[in-house]
């Protein structure tokens, strides 16, 4: 009797571990059944056997040094793919390390999931002093769009079709799941599980403008006598290319590109504007905004900048509240990009009217005569090299490579790339984005090359390089076709402030001569001090070309730069005299 249960044993334990499943592989399944492909994550309690299951049921796990960096990966993958980006994280200080990126996938609308493993919930509630204890749901709540936890196994396939949903679909942002430790090992019916599962369908629906609000909005356009179109970033997002690329033309209206709007249509289109962005802000009589908010980088829509002409705006957004944020909106088209444009461009026909004559001429001789005044400087070959100098080389490197992929980041070295630099498609230039923040440059360089296998080009300033410099260790190990110029002007917007007031250096200020370079030499990459445009422009040619980590160190003048670069005018200033 004895002898035949221990017979039995193997053969039930082999049955019962089939008929089962646990938390681990319901997260996996979910993840998979909804298309994700990639996680950006640091490992760590509780989620280092999940990040090894994870890659070894056929996901790309992206292993970061550090969560924000991840977490930045990650929105930017939303915002290239419009699918969520996965960052995964531990416990609270990898949570709130990653938290930064959450917050920025949110105020940049790109769709992202934050999920966190998290210390035990009676401990944490209770406040007993857990491992890495956090209410990690309640500081990210604010933080985010939506904010979900799954306590029980059976749940995590729901859990998740809730945060995508809520990542992508309307305006999108970020999503924070919180996944307690406990739950990863929880076991439950294979069958049941299975059952469990959600696989999203639709997940961003269209939602289409109404026939008055497109009608509304031409009559409007029609009445320009100075037509301007705005294309931001939720232009770009929308992967409404064609449609975007045909409204402009058939309006025959200057466009001004916003940062991570440029290259919808070239920047060498000849509508557009970007080269006379003052005179066409401050004379237009028109403004259509596409997926464009009246934000701080479009100084609200109104003040100096936008002249003393009376403005008439048309605003197509996904979301109904950005109507009148700032000013009053006579035209609101709300609805996604894709379907806006669309309906837009069916009811505009065959014959629109185009603008006067006039205002043609006048904004494109502005920007002619502003692109002569810029184009010998852009030629120069100063040593040691200014921004001008170096950034022109990099503008040819662009143009003789359209396909690859612009990182930028800096004050000066964001400001002077962002208007040289001319972006030639969709979606080939993304940087620091509404909040002007610095670190998102490794981040974005890795997922750039993963989620879309083209070479990338990152355009550091010294400063903003460091924020997120340690990611060139990932950027070797996963070898990606990445080359990292550093601007390297000693400093902060520059490298010559000084301290009369102690032995300490000035606070903008770093170790001169420093050489970036040799930090990519101990990762095995390719490291190049290059002095002169020449220089630069050999080993950015040969890096792009053999798709090799490599880091320039583009020294340039540490007088070269100005306070916060185009955006000084921000710093607070008080009648009394500084000390
Ligand atoms: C997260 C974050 N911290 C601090 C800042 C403030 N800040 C703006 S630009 C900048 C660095 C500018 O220097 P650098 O990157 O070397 O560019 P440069 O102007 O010298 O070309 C800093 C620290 C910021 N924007 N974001
Ligand atoms: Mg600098």
């Amino acid at each position: 009797m004895a002898e035949a249960a221990v017979k039995e044993k193997p053969a039930n334990a082999a049955e019962t571990e089939q008929e089962l499943t646990d938390g681990f592989n319901l997260i996996i399944d979910s993840l998979k059944l909804n298309g994700v492909k990639t996680l950006y994550a640091v490992p760590g309690i509780p989620i280092t056997d999940f990040l090894r299951m994870s890659q070894a049921a056929g996901l790309r796990v992206l292993s970061f040094r550090h969560e924000q960096n991840a977490g930045y990966a990650a929105s930017i993958a939303g915002y290239l793919t419009k699918q969520p980006g996965i960052c995964i994280t531990v416990s609270a200080p990898g949570f709130l390390n990653g938290l930064t990126a959450l917050a920025h996938a949110t105020t940049n609308c790109f769709p992202m999931i934050l999920i966190s493993g998290s210390s035990e919930r009676e401990i944490v509630d209770l406040q007993q002093g857990d491992y890495e204890e956090m209410d990690q749901l309640a500081i990210a709540k604010p933080l985010c769009k939506a904010a979900y936890r799954v306590l029980h196994a059976e749940d995590i396939g729901i859990g998740i079709a809730r945060a995508i949903r809520a990542a992508v679909s309307g305006r999108p942002g970020g999503v924070y799941l919180d996944l307690p430790a406990k739950l990863f090992g929880q076991v439950i019916e294979a069958e049941k599980g299975k059952k469990s599962l959600v696989k999203v369908i639709d997940a961003a629906p269209a939602q289409i403008p109404s026939q008055d609000s497109v009608k509304r909005a031409l009559e409007v356009l029609k009445s320009a006598r100075r037509p301007l179109i705005i294309l931001g970033k939720g232009a770009s997002y929308a992967q409404a290319d064609d449609a975007i690329r045909a409204l402009v033309e058939k309006s025959g209206a200057p466009f001004l590109p916003m940062s991570m709007g440029k290259g919808l249509l070239p920047d060498t289109h000849p509508q557009c504007a970007g080269a006379a962005r003052s005179t066409v802000l401050a004379q237009s009589d028109v403004v259509m905004l596409i997926g464009a908010r009246l934000n701080w980088l479009l100084s609200h829509g109104k003040g100096k900048a936008w002249g003393t002409e009376p403005k008439k705006f048309i605003q197509i957004d996904i979301e109904p509240k950005e109507m009148d944020s700032n000013v009053e909106i006579v035209a609101p088209v709300v609805g996604d990009i894709g379907s806006c444009v669309a309906a837009l461009n069916a009811a505009m026909g065959a014959n629109w009217p185009a603008p006067p004559a006039d205002w043609i001429t006048t904004v494109t001789s502005k920007r002619d005569e502003n692109v002569a005044k810029m184009a010998p400087r852009l030629m120069n070959n100063n040593v040691p090299m200014d921004y001008h100098g170096a950034l022109g080389v990099l503008k040819t490197v662009v143009k003789e490579r359209p396909d690859a992929i612009l990182v930028n980041e800096g004050a000066n070295t964001l400001d002077l790339a962002r208007g040289i630099i001319d972006v030639y498609k969709p979606r080939k230039r993304i940087d620091v984005g509404t909040w002007g923040i610095m670190g998102i440059g490794m981040g974005y360089a890795i997922a750039a090359a993963v989620e879309t296998g083209k070479p990338v080009l990152c355009v550091e300033g010294d400063s903003a390089f460091g924020f997120s410099g340690m990611e060139i260790e990932t950027i070797c190990r996963y070898r990606l076709p990445v080359c990292v110029v550093i601007f390297n002007n000693d400093g902060i917007y520059r490298g010559t402030d000084v301290n009369n007031a102690s032995s300490d250096p000035a606070t903008t200020v770093f170790v001169k001569g420093a050489r970036y370079d040799k930090m990519i030499e101990a990762f095995g990459g390719v490291g190049v001090n290059a002095t002169s445009p020449d220089e630069l422009r050999r080993a950015v040619n040969e890096a792009m070309d053999s798709g090799k980590p490599t880091l320039i160190n583009a020294v340039l003048d540490p007088g070269a730069g100005s306070e916060s670069g185009r955006i000084g005018n921000l710093n607070p200033q008080s009648k009394l005299k500084k000390k």
